[in-house]
């Protein structure tokens, strides 16, 4: 996978708004001369660190099926662009874990290596840095986490072995140009976790649930002015719902209704019963409730919906567009009664930006 020149006019969008928004950094044309002259020579351009901060920035303002932007300008950037190897790369994304976990969580990124033209690059094959492993046992039954079945299984193509649990955290898969695919085990210090209890139903902590504090996508492809860092982990606090309503109930993860409605003896019999609806909300005060108990930052749906219209008043109030993807921006549980349901967005793609890899555009 090799990325292409970057783009003179794309670089320069970008330069004319990071400058025009951070007046501290003084004018933007002697910048402008030099960044031309340097993609003439070399094909592309090297960020300084104030611009490769603001453009992080920007590319989560920009991340249209986000609903934590409000505090967007708080997000902490760690210049990582020399590590090389992966021994280098694990080590600062420990690093990086440590620094979002410790305390109250904070949204961290990591910018490594940009993608030269032409030339390959580092990269982690984990969509993100701490998931759960998923399994089939012999009766074919799924152990673990069902959305991580195939990544668990390229691991132990590599010769990883889990202990077959529900909630074993997988190995980072880094890849490097000269080393190709390492495996790299988290130590604990890195993996916050929660185990997940009920306030009023004791019989939850039996089910043995957990999750980890820190959601730090490490799949995704940073784009600040025509530069592709391929390699850019970040996080901020999860939203109960992502949990909750998601990673455990959805039937193809853990499918948790069935087991919890069971257990609070429900008439499963019957859609119209909506036993499902029960058992969801109860799941969800339960992850809501724990995270609070372990003092681990998390926001409910409603008060994150809140905050999200309240930065679309602030940008608004800025003069810039809030693109969103309201099929995204709308939480899986209780849509109609959050406000973020009851209007539309600008659908658009502004960068810088945040891609999947296989959508991204070169
Ligand atoms: C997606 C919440 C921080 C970038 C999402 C989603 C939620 C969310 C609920 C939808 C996820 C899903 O449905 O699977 C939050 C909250 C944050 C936060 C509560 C707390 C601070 C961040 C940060 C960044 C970011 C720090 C980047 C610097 C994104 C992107 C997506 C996303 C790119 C789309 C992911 C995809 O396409 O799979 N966020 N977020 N978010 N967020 Fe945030
Ligand atoms: N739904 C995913 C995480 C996606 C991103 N969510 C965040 N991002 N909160 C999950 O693990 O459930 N963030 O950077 O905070």
């Amino acid at each position: 996978d090799r990325t292409a020149p970057a783009d003179p006019a794309e670089a320069e969008d970008f330069l004319r708004r990071c400058y025009l928004e951070n007046p501290r950094l003084g004018p933007v044309e002697p910048r402008l001369a030099i960044v031309r002259a340097q993609i003439a020579a070399t094909g592309t351009y090297v960020h300084t660190t104030e611009e490769l901060t603001h453009g992080a920035r920007m590319a989560w303002r920009n991340a249209s099926r986000c609903i934590g932007r409000l505090y967007w300008r708080s997000l902490v950037v760690l210049d990582r662009r020399r590590a090389r190897t992966a021994d280098e790369i694990f080590s600062l994304l420990v690093h990086h874990l440590q620094a979002a976990g410790a305390g109250p969580l904070r949204p961290v990124l990591s910018v490594f290596a940009a993608a030269q033209p032409g030339q390959p690059f580092a990269r982690v094959w984990n969509e993100q840095l701490i998931r759960y492993a998923g399994y089939r046992d012999e009766g074919g039954r799924r152990v673990g986490d069902g959305g991580q079945v195939e990544f668990t299984a390229a691991m132990n193509g590599f010769g990883w072995q889990g202990k077959g649990d529900h909630f074993d955290v997988l190995p980072l898969a880094i890849e490097t140009p000269h080393e190709g695919v390492r495996l790299y085990e988290l130590p604990e210090r890195a993996v916050r976790e929660v185990p997940l209890a009920h306030p009023e139903y004791d019989w939850f902590t039996e089910l043995g649930l957990r999750w980890h504090a820190v959601p730090a996508i490490s799949n995704m492809r940073l784009t600040i002015g025509g530069v592709h860092y391929p390699l850019a982990p970040f996080n901020g606090w999860y939203m109960g719902t992502e949990i909750g309503a998601r990673n455990l109930a959805d039937t193809d993860r853990y499918d948790m209704l069935p087991t919890v409605a069971r257990r609070m003896g429900l008439d499963t019999t019957r859609e119209s019963t909506l036993w499902r609806d029960r058992a969801l909300v109860e799941i969800n005060r339960a992850v809501l409730w724990s995270f609070e108990r372990a003092d681990v930052r998390m926001s409910d749906h409603h008060t994150e919906s809140q905050r999200f219209l309240a930065h679309i008043r602030s940008e608004e109030k800025a003069g810039r567009p809030v693109p969103a993807d309201w099929s995204w921006i709308v939480p899986p549980m209780s849509g109609g009664i959050t406000p973020v349901f009851h209007r539309y967005y600008d659908e658009m793609d502004l960068r810088p930006a945040f891609y999947l890899d296989d959508e991204a555009a070169r």
